[in-house]
């Protein structure tokens, strides 16, 4: 057995949900590895435990997970603490930050090494090598630092290989407080049954991730999974997180069974142009499924401007899968980018009129708002930018994205990383956006909130209805005050 590896997922959120990524690097890492795992989701003096524990034992590396946005400025704090306390230590990032900036993850940060993609097999060899002391250059996915300056190894090849191991789910403290009540039981567990995803949208992450590849699960592994996480950790609910759960249909069908006979309730991403192509004999499995909401990448009606994303999916499809949906009994949850740098007033104006025709089909479907922003041009060598935009400020200066961890943990860039503000959005439309989301959400709240009574919806809707009939979304200071009395949950925030 080789020393131990401390694996940390600094703090996100308040409602913790299983930390997947460093479970399954443990799962990785286990055969020769003890790993012990700190989730900041649960520890909110994360930075103090996590230098402590280094200051006490011995451990080959640290790891940890970094989402950009609000996961980055606590990373950075437990990094430079962990440094602190242990300076000859590795500290190692991966996930989607690093892997998509990983020269400012690098870059006067306190990290060693970045690995970029999934670390199943990166970590273990980084891990062995730094044990040997021989050279890092071979380690596809790395990037690390050799005399002071960057050096980008080549990607690793997509590898399906993380769906043969079964998760240790004991890998974390007290498992069972990662299943909490939400509006679809009262003990939903976070599960992602496939990897990856076959699309390449320009703006997004998980392309960058994946690029284009995906590899499904064996419907017996689904179900071995399903009956598990039910008998173990009693869950009645299941949120996937699969990046795109509805494949192709031939492909998707054992595993809608699987789904159909144990009943559970649950919750995933999809794609309007699968759900608009399913078969009757698909939805009627869906529905005996007991899918109950379905996260759809709407993005925008505009055609060109879903072209130019390489989205591959169009508006009439968006209004057929609203309208299956309906049909079906699930709740479609649209996720739209507004103010794209090309046109920000104009094509937020299109998303509203887009958005209210929506809710005349199927007035349940949950609205999910965000701000276009346009992935940073990859920074490594030889790769072309994600976005061919030449960006510019309010003012029409270019847009010069940040070139460090620190630079990226600056508010605006946390904002910017969260898709709720951009340089180009102007205060008045961000007034008008913000106007927008409270007319809506008070004229239609969200079902996910489990907390508040029936009768504080209700009121909150009819307090909106006048507003939203005559489109008057300016200044809603009276609905504002009654959202301070009614605090909806945020499942753009926070999740389910
Ligand atoms: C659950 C979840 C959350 C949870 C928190 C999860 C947590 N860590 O505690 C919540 C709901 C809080 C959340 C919030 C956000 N999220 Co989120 N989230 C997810 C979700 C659905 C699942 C994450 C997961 O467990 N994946 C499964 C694991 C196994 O995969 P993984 O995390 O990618 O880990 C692998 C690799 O990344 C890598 N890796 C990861 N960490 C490490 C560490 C080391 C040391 C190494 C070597 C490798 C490594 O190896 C892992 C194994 O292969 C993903 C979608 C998805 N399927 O991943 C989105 C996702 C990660 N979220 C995303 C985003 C953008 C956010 C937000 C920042 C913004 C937003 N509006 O959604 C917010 C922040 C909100 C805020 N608070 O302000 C994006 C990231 C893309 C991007 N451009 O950065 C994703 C991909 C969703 C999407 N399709 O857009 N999220
Ligand atoms: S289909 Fe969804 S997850 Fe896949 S690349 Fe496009 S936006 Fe990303």
């Amino acid at each position: 057995m080789s020393r131990p590896v401390l694996l940390i997922n600094p703090r996100i959120t308040s409602k913790p949900r299983f930390p997947l990524a460093v479970m399954q690097l443990a799962t990785a890492l286990q055969p020769r590895h003890e790993v012990q795992i700190l989730d900041g989701n649960v520890h909110a003096d994360l930075a103090e435990r996590a230098a402590a524990l280094v200051a006490s034992q011995d451990f080959a590396a640290v790891g940890l997970s970094v989402m950009g946005g609000p996961q980055l400025v606590s990373a950075l704090a437990v990094s430079q603490a962990i440094r602190k306390a242990a300076p000859q230590l590795p500290i190692v990032w991966g996930g989607y930050f690093p892997s998509i900036c990983p020269e400012a993850a690098l870059n006067g940060s306190p990290v060693d090494c970045v690995i970029r993609g999934p670390g199943e097999a990166t970590l273990p060899a980084l891990l062995q090598a730094l044990e040997d002391g021989t050279s890092l250059e071979g380690i596809d996915g790395l990037s690390w630092r050799r005399d002071g300056r960057v050096v980008h190894n080549p990607d690793r090849a997509f590898s399906a290989e993380a769906l043969q191991q079964p998760l240790d789910y004991h890998a974390v403290d007290q498992p069972q407080q990662y299943l909490s009540p939400t509006y679809l039981g009262r003990r939903t567990t976070g599960y992602q049954a496939a990897l990856g995803c076959r699309y390449r949208c320009s703006f997004c992450g998980v392309a960058a991730m994946f690029k284009g590849k995906t590899a499904l699960p064996a419907a017996e592994r689904l179900d071995r999974d399903l009956h598990y996480l039910r008998s173990e950790f009693g869950a009645d609910s299941v949120q996937f997180y699969d990046h795109n759960f509805f494949d192709r249909e031939a492909a998707m069908l054992p595993l809608l069974e699987v789904l159909a006979h144990h009943g559970l309730p649950w919750w995933c991403y999809a794609r309007a142009d699968a759900l608009a192509q399913l078969s009757d004999s698909g939805w009627s499995l869906v529905k005996r499924s007991r899918l109950r909401m379905a996260y759809i990448g709407v993005e925008t009606p505009n055609e060109q401007l879903l072209r130019e994303m390489r989205k591959g999916t169009h508006a009439d499809q968006t209004l057929a899968a609203v309208e299956q949906c309906r049909r079906h009994g699930v709740t479609p949850e649209l996720s739209f980018m507004l103010a794209p740098p090309q046109d920000p007033e104009g094509e937020t104006e299109r998303c509203f009129d887009f958005i209210r025709r929506i809710k005349r089909l199927h007035p349940a479907a949950e609205i999910m708002l965000h701000i276009n922003t346009p992935l940073p041009p990859s920074m490594l060598g030889g790769r072309k930018p994600v976005s061919p935009l030449q960006l510019r400020d309010t003012q029409g200066r270019a847009v010069r994205f940040p070139d460090s961890a620190a630079g990226w943990a600056e508010p605006a860039w946390v904002a910017y990383w969260c898709h709720r503000n951009a340089p180009w959005v102007s205060e008045r439309l961000l007034e008008r956006i913000r106007g927008f989301t409270t007319v809506l959400g008070c004229r239609f709240p969200t079902i996910t909130d489990i907390r508040a009574p029936r009768w504080q919806r209700q009121a909150l809707s009819a307090g909106a209805a006048w507003r939203y009939r005559f489109q008057h979304y300016e200044r809603p200071w009276e609905l504002q005050m009654m959202q301070r009395l009614v605090r909806l949950w945020d499942p753009q925030l926070a999740g389910l």
